[in-house]
């Protein structure tokens, strides 16, 4: 049995939640760049990210508004795969994703790195939605889902760690929904 983070109600269809309007992108001009403190920085095209190694992954969502919902499945490329084309340099520790829209959420590269941690194209067996951030979104089941990034062009490796758009604004920048970590004060 799956079990719920504190103080979260579980839900069963997918509610959609994020800041300004749903960006619009042409998957024939659409890029994504991965870059900063790295030995080779990537610059792939749509066709070219699809073409990367393909990991299915199945996890649970937690915003931290107060809903959950289970069993998500998510189809994409992890992070780990990502990393390991780009050789962070040794100084890199954190990373910053950039989205279309203005929206940034950032990690320590060791929450990256852990296998459920994808940057999805596929939700439930379908092309992700707009809605949901398609055509590319980031998915790290164990934080609070603002670090889900939606709408995903870019991977900035850093040394120090950069706040992100609901981190600068008051949010936890940890985001453990099982250590309820919702806010920073
Ligand atoms: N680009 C972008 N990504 C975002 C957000 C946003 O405002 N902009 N909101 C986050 C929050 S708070 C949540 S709960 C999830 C919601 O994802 P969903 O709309 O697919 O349910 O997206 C996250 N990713
Ligand atoms: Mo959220």
């Amino acid at each position: 049995m799956q079990k719920l983070p504190p103080h979260q109600r579980l839900t069963t269809d997918f509610p959609i939640l994020h800041f300004g309007k749903v960006p619009e992108f042409d998957l024939r001009t659409w890029d994504f760049r991965a870059d900063g403190f790295v030995e080779k920085p990537v610059r792939l095209t749509y066709d070219e990210f699809l073409a990367l190694e393909k990991t299915a992954d199945v996890s649970d969502f937690h915003c931290v508004t107060g809903w959950s919902r289970f069993d998500n499945k998510w189809e994409g490329v992890r992070f780990s795969d990502i990393a390991k084309m780009v050789q962070p340099k040794t100084s890199a520790r954190f990373a910053t994703i950039e989205c279309d829209a203005g929206y940034t959420t950032s990690l320590p590269l060791a929450e990256l790195m852990e296998p459920d941690v994808l940057l999805a194209y596929i939700f439930n067996g379908a092309p992700l939605e707009p809605a949901h951030g398609g055509p590319l979104r980031l998915v790290v089941p164990k934080k609070y889902a603002y670090k889900c990034a939606k709408w995903v062009r870019r991977v900035v490796f850093t040394e120090e760690q950069q706040l992100g758009f609901w981190e600068e604004r008051g949010y936890s920048n940890t985001a453990d929904p099982w250590k309820e970590e919702r806010y920073s004060y």
